[in-house]
């Protein structure tokens, strides 16, 4: 834990900032940290930076609106002043602040804030990083309420409905396994504040636009199941997508809904992005190795989500896919029998 307000004793200005292609955790961790100083320390000057993001965070997150977007031809933020006495990396490190990283490096010092295990090369003169917190929200939620131990209550509507947000980005509305009791309390917490959560959860996390659904509906109706219906894939070529005028952001999720059927251990969402060439989504069960599969070409990832793009025929891409992850699978089922014969 860290005591912020003595990290930030004596700085007058204060910059803040999230990772580059910000999402709910980013965004809302920044914006509550920003509500929450300018109450607790009102004298300083505090300006969050960041990429733009989606309208439904825009939206959900009370502060967001005031976010400095700007950049110069070079990338740069346009900033209102050069040197910040600290600057606050939420959600990542140093390495990923993208058009922040000048202004971060001029800082008279770096803190860090976030819950990343793999993490690059970043800066900072303090750290607070928690592999195992569901969200950085989550650990910005801590140290507000540690910095309240001075009698001082700071945590608000605004900042609560900020936090919530971002703690339902990154934990897919509680359900996936980074969520702990403790993730559970302080949303219970949270939410006593009294904000409209079921329209957060609605609007951040489950909505679609109209041309989302049809093509996520085309792409089920079209999936084909292989290798005894351990594996499903899925094909949307270039002129489907032209024909709903949907764009790559449109196909987020299709992939993880594939993965959804039963019996499957591994589902393959291929996008044509030219002729011959296919963007190639995976997700699996946890026993076919979905980061070591896409690496063979020259992708990466997790090991239960991973990409990679492929040159081929979509035939040739799903045979040879299939072959690799039909390896796994025998690899693992002969591990299995192994453990239970010894
Ligand atoms: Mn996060």
């Amino acid at each position: 834990m860290i005591d912020i307000l003595k990290e930030l004793e004596g700085c007058r200005t204060i910059a803040i900032s999230g990772h580059v292609r910000p999402d709910g955790d980013a965004v809302g961790s920044c914006a509550a940290m920003a509500r929450f100083l300018s109450k607790a320390v009102p004298d300083a000057r505090i300006d969050v930076f960041s990429e733009s993001f989606n309208h439904s965070l825009m939206k959900n997150i009370p502060g967001a609106e005031s976010f400095h977007q700007e950049k110069d031809d070079a990338g740069n933020y346009i900033t209102p002043i050069d040197r910040y006495d600290a600057f606050l990396v939420l959600d990542c490190d140093s390495s990923r602040i993208g058009g922040a990283a000048g202004l971060c490096e001029n800082a008279g010092r770096i803190i860090n804030i976030d819950h990343h295990a793999s993490r690059g090369s970043g800066r900072a003169h303090v750290s607070f990083v928690v592999p195992h917190a569901s969200s950085t929200c989550e650990l910005v939620y801590e140290v507000i309420r540690a910095a309240e131990q001075n009698g001082n209550s700071y945590l608000d509507a605004e900042a609560a409905q900020a936090l919530y947000t971002g703690m339902v980005t990154d934990t897919g509305v509680f359900r996936y396994s980074n969520v702990s009791p403790r993730t559970m309390e302080i949303a219970a917490d949270l939410i006593r504040f009294g904000f409209d959560f079921p329209t957060i959860c609605r609007e951040v996390f489950f909505e679609k636009t109209y041309v989302q659904q049809q093509i996520m509906g085309r792409a089920l109706l079209e999936s084909i199941r292989i290798l005894d219906g351990q594996c499903i894939f899925c094909v949307i070529e270039k002129k489907t997508m032209a024909f709903y005028g949907a764009t790559s952001v449109d196909l987020e999720g299709i992939a993880s809904q594939l993965m959804l059927t039963e019996g499957v251990k591994a589902a393959v969402f291929l996008q044509e992005v030219e002729p011959l060439r296919f963007r190639v989504s995976l997700r699996t069960n946890g026993e076919v190795n979905a980061a070591q599969v896409c690496a063979f070409y020259g992708g990466g990832g997790h090991d239960r989500a991973a990409g990679c793009t492929i040159s081929s025929t979509w035939r040739d891409a799903v045979n040879n896919l299939a072959e690799s992850i039909e390896m796994q699978l025998k690899k693992t089922e002969a591990a299995n029998e192994t453990e239970s014969q010894s």
